[in-house]
């Protein structure tokens, strides 16, 4: 599974601001296979726990919050490079950097509310994905 796959979450901003179908749409286009897709919310523990490599730094407290804030929509993608390409098409964590055409320079608000999460490594793929699916809910 791991080095075709990726996971990424459309964050709660991306579904406030009614940027979900077009980013979706932009990953599809980009040569995308989406394998798995749920409309879910995460807990406090959820969010702490997915985003425990972050518990140090200064803006966990922030992040947790905020990933909480609202529904987000997780996602198990496929393509050939999946976690190096994806990260290229959703650009740099602040979209102040991100390149242009990138989901993020389209669509993020801010550094914190940036509208998509991507994988940053296969192994970390693989556990993202399992964090948010059962076997039964990829095809
Ligand atoms: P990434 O999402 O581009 O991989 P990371 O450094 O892994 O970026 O940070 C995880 C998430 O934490 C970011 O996507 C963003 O939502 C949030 N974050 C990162 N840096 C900051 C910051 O300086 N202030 C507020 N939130 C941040
Ligand atoms: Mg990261």
């Amino acid at each position: 599974m791991a080095t075709n796959r990726t996971f990424t979450m459309l964050k709660p901003d991306a579904l406030e601001n009614k940027h979900t179908g077009k980013i979706i749409d932009m990953i599809i286009q980009a040569g995308f296979q989406i394998k798995a897709m749920k409309y879910t919310r995460l807990t406090t523990e959820q969010a702490q726990k997915f985003y425990e490599v972050h518990a140090e730094r200064p803006f966990y407290g922030e992040l947790v919050e905020y990933m909480t804030s609202g529904p987000i929509i997780a996602a198990i993608l496929e393509k050939e490079n999946a976690v190096a390409d994806f990260r290229t098409l959703v650009g740099a964590t602040d979209p102040a950097e991100a390149a242009d055409g990138t989901i993020r320079k389209s669509y993020a608000e801010n550094k914190g509310r940036n509208a998509v999460h991507g994988s940053d490594s296969d192994e970390n793929a693989e556990v993202e994905g399992e964090f948010h699916f059962s076997a039964n809910e990829i095809f």
